[in-house]
């Protein structure tokens, strides 16, 4: 039996989860027009669907930023010399070891922390983590990153990730304020490791959203089944179809699921009963590709500033370093 130690907590218990989901669930299918937050892709089955995601020949994002990483690690590293990493959306944690291995390197490390809101793949993770580096103090927390930041602590010898491009799917409206409060859990000289998709040809974007074995359509259905074991809704996922393009205005790739037949869906832990016309949609997912210029826009203000960009020899990806500046985020 192995006995790697690592503690586990929770921003919520579950009935508090239950309501706040319930709510945010009610709010966005009432709105026109329709949507559900992307988080609630994660349960078990979401997760393990991201994972077969990042192994699909069309989604070239998670295996160039992994080669980028293993490149940089060592520098970033150098630059921050961070006693505790942080990773904010962690998942299955492996891109993580890749920093943790450079900072045992240098004789730095002692802590980490993950963030999640999969409580299971976080569990999985840090034990794995655990038992990797057994000098290591491992902590889990399941919680949104967008609400339960404060579930970190202060900062001080502080590195934090944010890889796969996840902050793509923040609205860039809620880029800036997220940027500061996680600003505020960092003390001046600490640093923000951030992966971002870049904006490139459109084709290669849809493709990575559209994948021929149709995992990316499953992942996106799950949601409709997350709904219906945690609110007891009673959504076919077979009567919706998976959409996703780009959208250059906005510079996103929007995932949506379209109904492909007038039908009703009840929903009682939110209190819906809904009508869905043919052909009416419903927003899961937007995935945000910056470019150097449209990312350093969001920065002003926020407590973050750019310390390097670094990129792949195409220019599909980006591993961004932002060092805590002296002054106050903007969420003061
Ligand atoms: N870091 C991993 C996983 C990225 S997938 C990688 O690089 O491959 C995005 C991860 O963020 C998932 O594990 C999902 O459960 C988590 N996630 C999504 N929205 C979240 C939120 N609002 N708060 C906390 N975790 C979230
Ligand atoms: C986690 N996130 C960055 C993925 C993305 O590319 O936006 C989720 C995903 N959606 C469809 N495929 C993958």
């Amino acid at each position: 039996m192995s006995s790697a130690l690592y503690r586990l907590e929770a921003a919520e218990g579950d009935d508090e989860r239950a309501a706040r989901m319930a709510e945010e669930i009610r709010a966005g299918l009432t709105a026109r027009p329709r949507s559900l937050p992307s988080k609630y892709f994660y349960d078990d089955r979401g997760s393990g669907l991201f994972e077969d995601i990042t192994r699909l020949p069309e989604y070239y994002l998670t295996r160039t930023e992994e080669r980028l990483l293993a490149g940089i690690a060592g520098d970033v590293v150098a630059r921050v010399r961070p006693s505790e990493l942080v990773e904010l959306g962690s998942g299955a944690g492996r891109k993580i070891r890749l920093l943790l291995e450079a900072m045992d390197h240098e004789g730095l490390l002692e802590r980490c922390v993950l963030m999640d809101i999969n409580a299971s793949f976080l569990a999985d993770s840090a034990h794995t983590l655990a038992a990797v580096f057994p000098d290591l103090g491992v902590r889990g927390v399941v919680g949104d990153f967008v609400g339960d930041l404060d579930l970190l602590g202060p900062g001080g010898n502080r590195l934090a990730a944010f890889f796969a491009s996840t902050i793509g799917n923040l609205h860039p409206d809620d880029v800036p304020p997220f940027l500061a409060r996680v600003a505020d859990h960092l003390a001046p000289g600490d640093a923000f490791l951030v992966g971002v998709d870049l904006v490139k040809d459109v084709a290669r974007l849809e493709a990575a959203y559209n994948d021929a074995a149709g995992v990316t359509a499953e992942f996106n259905k799950n949601i409709l089944r997350v709904m219906n074991e945690r609110l007891g809704a009673d959504f076919d996922p077979d009567a919706f179809e998976h959409v996703a393009f780009y959208d250059p205005l906005h510079a996103w790739i929007e995932m949506r699921l379209r109904s492909l037949k007038l039908q009703r869906v009840r929903i009682p832990a939110a209190r819906l009963d809904l009508a869905f016309e043919a052909g009416e949609e419903i927003r899961t997912e937007i995935s945000c590709k910056y470019t150097y210029e449209s990312f350093a826009a969001l920065l002003p203000g926020t407590g973050l500033a750019l310390d390097r960009w670094y990129t792949d020899p195409e220019h599909l990806f980006a591993l961004v370093l932002l060092g805590r500046t002296a002054e106050h985020g903007l969420s003061r």
